[in-house]
């Protein structure tokens, strides 16, 4: 199947970071597509990604000077979680999953997801990526997760948190924001629709949240220096609660691939001591997934 027009392959030849990680870090947010031959995609996608294999992101981690990986179900694979748990299996114990799954799925399935490392599920409200599903089905299988200890990522677009925050707030689970709840970064950090997530989690202790993607908000391009504020300002509001993640192969970009060695060096903007970094980078992403 070729790739949706216009979708842009991830960058073959990354740069090597200036910054330094720290010893353990983790990219806590990325993903695995294919290869195709193996991992078919989902009749249901909305897009059809490049391959981007388990081999493939592994040396990306090593390249980076990164130590661990989170991978996150990406909608082109959409339920069919068999290349996810591929590459845990290949991984050593250095990766852990995000699954999606609809309240179909099987005890036996979510008891195969946990064996291999997977610690929570993703609810997608992005009407360009899935399909609508109602918010009772959602707390059904929040309710299930729960059982097995494994927390819920949301991914949404600031404009639709007002619609939804009852419904996070409601969740029995730890809550992980995706991208910083994709801010439109035109408004600044101070806008009434950004500071709203930030009361939220000054309110609910249980929710964490991801600084990453500065490339799919910024309007300056890279090294998005436009992008910093927000992310600064979260690392500081919530030391404790912050993670990052490169998000290769960087789904549906739009102009051109990131350079993950460039967004390796936008960490130091926004985690600006070393102790806020090792947060950022060990501390906290090894709480949530390995502990
Ligand atoms: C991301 C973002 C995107 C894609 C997916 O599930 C997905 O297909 O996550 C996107 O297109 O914004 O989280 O990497």
């Amino acid at each position: 199947m070729p790739m949706s027009p216009g979708y842009i392959p991830f960058h073959p030849h990354p740069s090597k970071p200036k910054f330094k990680l720290p010893p353990g870090a983790v990219d806590a947010h990325c993903h695995v597509f294919g290869p195709e031959n193996k991992f078919p995609y989902a009749p249901e996608r909305k897009y059809t990604p490049c391959d981007a294999p388990k081999e493939k992101l592994f040396a990306l981690r090593d390249f980076l000077g990164l130590d661990r990986n989170v991978i996150v179900q990406a909608s082109a694979h959409s339920k069919d979680n068999r290349a996810m748990v591929d590459a845990l299996e290949a991984a050593n114990g250095r990766a852990k999953g995000v699954a999606f799954v609809g309240e179909e799925v099987s005890d036996a399935e979510l008891k195969w997801l946990d064996k291999a490392g997977v610690r929570g599920v993703r609810f997608n409200f992005l009407k360009r990526l899935v399909d609508f599903t109602p918010g009772d089905v959602l707390a059904r299988i929040a309710g299930r997760v729960e059982k097995l200890g494994w927390h819920i990522v949301v991914y949404f677009e600031m404009p639709d948190l007002p619609e939804l925050e009852d419904f996070f707030t409601a969740l029995p689970t730890a809550v992980v924001v995706d991208h910083m709840g994709t801010p439109d970064v035109k408004k600044g950090v101070e806008h009434p629709e950004n500071q709203r997530l930030h009361r939220l989690m000054d309110k609910h202790k249980n929710f964490w949240v991801k600084v990453t993607c500065p490339e799919r908000m910024s309007l300056a391009g890279p090294p998005y220096d436009d992008v910093v504020p927000f992310g600064r300002a979260l690392v500081e509001r919530f030391p404790d609660r912050v993670i990052w993640g490169t998000d290769w192969p960087h789904p549906n970009v739009k102009k051109e691939a990131p350079d993950d060695g460039v967004l390796v060096d936008y960490i130091p903007k926004v985690a600006v001591t070393a102790a806020a970094q090792r947060a950022l980078l060990v501390d906290n992403p090894m709480r949530l997934y390995w502990a």
